[in-house]
């Protein structure tokens, strides 16, 4: 058994329709859904404002590498393309695994660069925490300590006031 916080977001296309799919598609392991947030540009800013959300969810039989499949195939549903030359540039979806743990409630620790859990940059995020703490407001990212702490860090407090919740788009009623 193992639960996983999945990141969502995209920003070309139907961003909307993109994370709908990918919500629906995860229904038999979904535990909670976050709400949506239109999200600044993070690492690239010339493109378009992202929609991002967060997911929690759980499946007796899956090791982590099977949450990194999964995710890949929701980006790959949403017509995905990748551009080496653009490492953080636009896209229809990205699905990233921001942290696993076992059955006991262990985190799952990986360097491997295919699977590097928790996600290696997910502490300098404010477009990963905020939807996260809609669905763990007492959780924690392993190694970097409590949400709510991550929030107040510098790097964070500063991309926040861009981060705008849209209720309109809530996944879930
Ligand atoms: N990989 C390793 N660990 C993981 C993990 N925990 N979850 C590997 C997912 N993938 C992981 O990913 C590159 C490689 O990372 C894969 O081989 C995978 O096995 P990718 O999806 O091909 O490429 P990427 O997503 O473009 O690269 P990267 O470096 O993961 O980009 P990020 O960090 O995902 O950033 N701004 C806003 N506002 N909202 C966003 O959602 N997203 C990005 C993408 C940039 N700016 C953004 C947003
Ligand atoms: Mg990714």
């Amino acid at each position: 058994m193992t639960r996983a916080v999945l990141s969502l977001g995209g920003n070309l296309g139907d961003r909307e329709a993109h994370l709908r799919a990918a919500v629906a598609a995860l229904d038999p392991y979904l535990l909670v859904v976050s709400g949506v947030y239109e999200t600044p540009p993070w690492g690239d800013a010339a493109q378009p404002a992202y929609l991002n959300a967060a997911v929690l969810v759980a499946d007796p039989a899956a090791a982590p590498r099977d949450w990194l499949r999964r995710a890949q195939r929701l980006e790959a549903a949403a017509g995905r393309e990748r551009d080496p030359r653009r490492r953080f540039g636009p896209r229809t979806l990205d699905v990233d695994v921001i942290a696993a743990w076992t059955d006991d409630g262990e985190p799952i620790v990986s360097d491997d660069e295919d699977l590097t859990l928790p996600h290696p940059r997910a502490h300098l995020r404010a477009f990963v925490l905020r939807p996260w703490i809609d669905i763990m407001p007492y959780g924690q990212l392993p190694g970097h300590g409590w949400l709510t702490d991550l929030m107040n860090t510098e790097a964070v407090l500063a991309d926040l006031p861009g981060v705008r919740p849209r209720p309109d788009l809530a996944l879930e009623s």
